[in-house]
């Protein structure tokens, strides 16, 4: 057990008093605690929250991701998946094509994560009568499908409102939105790495709109590319104030920027130690928001088992099938077993405990 003169020592002393009585941290205190060089006690400082809301517990799901298109307009800077219609390696999936890869999956899932590029032409029609056909075939599994950017493009592709076809995913079984898109909210950075993506304010208004309806959805941040510090504060900030609004995230992916085959060149690539950071700072400063997913698809399985340490609580799941990570990079398996899941989690102290995409305990 650390002492409080340890905290007091590394200049931790008045937020180790806060999140011990539950207050929430400034953003000034967010900067203390990037300032801090010592990885341990901000681990300390998370495990603390960790604990306090999820004990020892380490939340799992038995889930199949499809990409259905790469083909996207948008052309994000840091982007390694996605091609121009008729590239080289372009491709879309047919609703069959989709329900053969789920008809394959080597386990059933309990959650479809379903994203994939802005297409210029698919209509939301044809998302209508996919997911019809998978919550007919596959009833136990939750649909999390698409992106708060990709329901906009929907919507303008169509020309209805994002609200309306929110309404129309959901009467079609979609329950949840996955995080993705929300990249950095703080509008110069985010117009350097994806100046065609829809602002912060709408990425926010989506999932707040999304709220209203019942679902329940993610967030993320991507971090480590031209970033600062104050912008990664300021994007906590942003997502713990919809939180207080709204209140139906329910889980914070942080996503460290992989570099390979991305146009955007940066200088200092992200290390070990401010992925852990990051993650740390992330449990502290969204007080409101219950998990924290160490995806390891991103951070590589072992420092995702490492980031469980640091205030993550959900190692995500058995994935099946991954492509913008894994063309951005990642060095990851494309899919873990329940097994192996459960092994990591147990490796490194933990209580492995399956989760439905909601995060309702499987017994
Ligand atoms: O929006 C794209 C990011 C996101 C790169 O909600 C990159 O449970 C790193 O959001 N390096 C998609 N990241 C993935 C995502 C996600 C993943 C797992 C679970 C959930 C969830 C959400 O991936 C994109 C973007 O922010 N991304 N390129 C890259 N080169
Ligand atoms: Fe398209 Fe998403 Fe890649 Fe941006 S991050 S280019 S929206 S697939």
């Amino acid at each position: 057990m650390i002492s409080k003169k340890y905290f007091d020592n590394v200049g931790l002393g008045s937020i180790l008093e806060k999140v011990l009585a539950g207050d929430r941290l400034s953003i000034e205190d967010g900067h203390t605690l990037y300032d801090c060089a010592d990885l341990t006690a901000l681990g300390a400082l998370a495990s603390i929250v960790r604990r306090r809301m999820h004990g020892n517990k380490t939340f799992y799901v038995l889930n199949r991701h499809i990409n259905y298109t790469n083909i996207c307009i948008n052309g994000c800077k840091f982007c390694a998946y996605a091609r121009e219609r008729g590239e080289e390696g372009s491709f879309q999936l047919s609703k069959e094509d989709i329900l053969e890869k789920l008809r394959s999956a080597p386990v059933a899932p309990r959650e479809i994560h379903v994203v994939g590029g802005c297409h210029p032409d698919i209509p939301l029609s044809f998302f209508e009568d996919t997911f019809t056909a998978i919550k007919k075939e596959f009833p136990q599994a939750t649909l999390k499908c698409f992106t708060a950017v990709e329901i906009a493009h929907l919507a303008k592709i169509d020309g209805i409102s994002t609200i309306e076809t929110l309404e129309r995913l959901r009467a079609v079984g979609v329950e949840m939105l996955p995080g993705g898109g929300a990249e950095i909210f703080e509008p110069e950075t985010r117009n350097k790495i994806c100046p065609k993506k829809i602002d912060g304010d709408s990425w926010l208004k989506i999932h707040g709109e999304a709220h209203s309806l019942g679902y329940t959805t993610n967030c993320t941040m991507l971090f480590g590319h031209v970033e600062s510090i104050e912008n990664r504060l300021d994007h906590l900030d942003q997502l713990r104030k919809q939180q207080d609004a709204t209140g139906g995230f329910n889980c914070f992916i942080p996503l460290p920027f992989l570099t390979e085959n991305s146009k955007l060149k940066i200088d200092n690539p992200l290390t070990g130690i401010d992925e852990l950071k990051t993650i740390a700072i992330s449990r502290l400063m969204l007080d409101n928001i219950p998990h924290i997913k160490a995806y390891w698809v991103m951070l590589t399985v072992k420092q995702a088992q490492v980031a469980l340490h640091y205030g993550a609580d959900d190692f995500d799941g058995t994935v099946v099938e991954e492509k913008i990570g894994h063309m951005a990079g990642a060095t990851s398996e494309q899919v873990l077993g329940r097994k192996e899941l459960e092994e990591m989690i147990i490796g490194c102290g933990f209580t492995p405990v399956e989760r439905d995409a909601a995060f309702n305990e499987i017994s």
